[in-house]
């Protein structure tokens, strides 16, 4: 059986603390279990102090078979950061904008002087899948989303990892001929980050960055009907008490069906005492990298309803 652990973002000793908590030891190959499996949720870098020892031991658990991974949005976006853009020359695919740097500059200094190891565990980013649907279990960075992740088939592998030719359609946010491109940019966003649904006509709120914005970011896993917009949009109290106090127009949010296999998610910068979301959806990012936040994982046996008590976790 399988524990599953949320974001980790180069907290190493946190790892550490929570492995052994699990009952993993490290051997000459690597953390393992004797009879179980972890699941790494992605965003492995950026923030905390050793995002090389994160990569390396969890690439080392992959690749001897103690561990599976999904990628997370930081994983993304250091891959198309570190991609020169062939259409402008001297550009990357991401932006090296003193905002993109600042996110990524943890990770630049802990890899600092080991270029060479940087670009294999860029590699090895690269080779992770993108979700992963167990039968019994689903896992994905951000957002079980069927729409986007349909969108998404052309562009990966039958393991659900990205062809080649992927991260360069996927980065072009900018309207393009191709109109694949762009979907395949919205639906990397939605699964990697979360879902985003158009405010109703009129209504806009102003952003952490002063910008105006016309979409919320959405509990994904509730379903509209007697949510008001305050009760389904995710964000800061601030940015909610913009939102209108009104019940949320139909097709907005499909929710995550009760019958579905349970879904582990991680992304969210959730405090608090850790529980599922749903009966059968529970987001493992705790905020490790912040003050007082807390790495989590979940001990998972095979039940389709998620329990409080399975839930494990160690403070940074
Ligand atoms: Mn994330």
């Amino acid at each position: 059986m399988y524990d599953l652990i949320g974001d980790i973002h180069g907290e190493l000793g946190a790892l550490e603390a929570l492995l052994r908590k699990l009952g993993y030891r490290r051997t000459s190959e690597g953390w393992s279990h004797p009879g179980r499996m972890a699941i790494f949720l992605g965003d492995f870098i950026d923030r905390g102090a050793d995002s090389r020892g994160v990569c390396r031991l969890v690439r080392e658990m992959t690749q001897g078979g103690s561990a599976k991974a999904v990628m997370g949005n930081h994983e993304f976006n250091a891959l198309a950061y570190h991609t020169p853009d062939p259409l402008r020359p001297g550009a990357f695919l991401r932006e090296h904008s003193p905002k993109n740097r600042s996110q990524h500059e943890a990770t630049l200094e802990s890899f600092a002087g080991n270029d060479a190891e940087f670009e294999e565990t860029r590699d090895w980013f690269a080779s992770l899948p993108l979700w992963l649907d167990l039968g019994g279990l689903r896992v994905v960075h951000a957002a079980w989303h069927t729409e986007s992740m349909e969108a998404l088939h052309d562009h990966l592998d039958t393991d659900r990892k990205l062809q080649a030719s992927a991260l360069e359609q996927m980065s072009r946010k900018e309207k393009t001929a191709s109109r694949t491109g762009k979907t395949a940019y919205e639906s990397v966003e939605t699964v990697l980050k979360g879902v985003e649904v158009k405010l109703p006509d009129g209504c806009r709120f102003v952003d952490k960055d002063g910008h105006q914005r016309h979409e919320a970011r959405i509990r994904w896993w509730l379903r509209e009907g007697s949510l008001t917009w305050r009760e389904l949009a995710l964000g800061p109290p601030e940015l909610i008490a913009q939102l209108p106090d009104a019940l949320v127009n139909e097709g907005a949010s499909r929710g995550y069906p009760a019958d579905a296999p349970p879904v582990f998610i991680g992304h969210y910068w959730l405090t608090g005492k850790p529980a599922p979301l749903a009966p059968n959806v529970a987001c493992l990012d705790y905020s490790v990298a912040k003050p007082g936040g807390q790495l989590v994982a979940y001990r998972w046996e095979g039940e389709q309803i998620l329990k409080v008590s399975s839930f494990v976790s160690v403070s940074r």
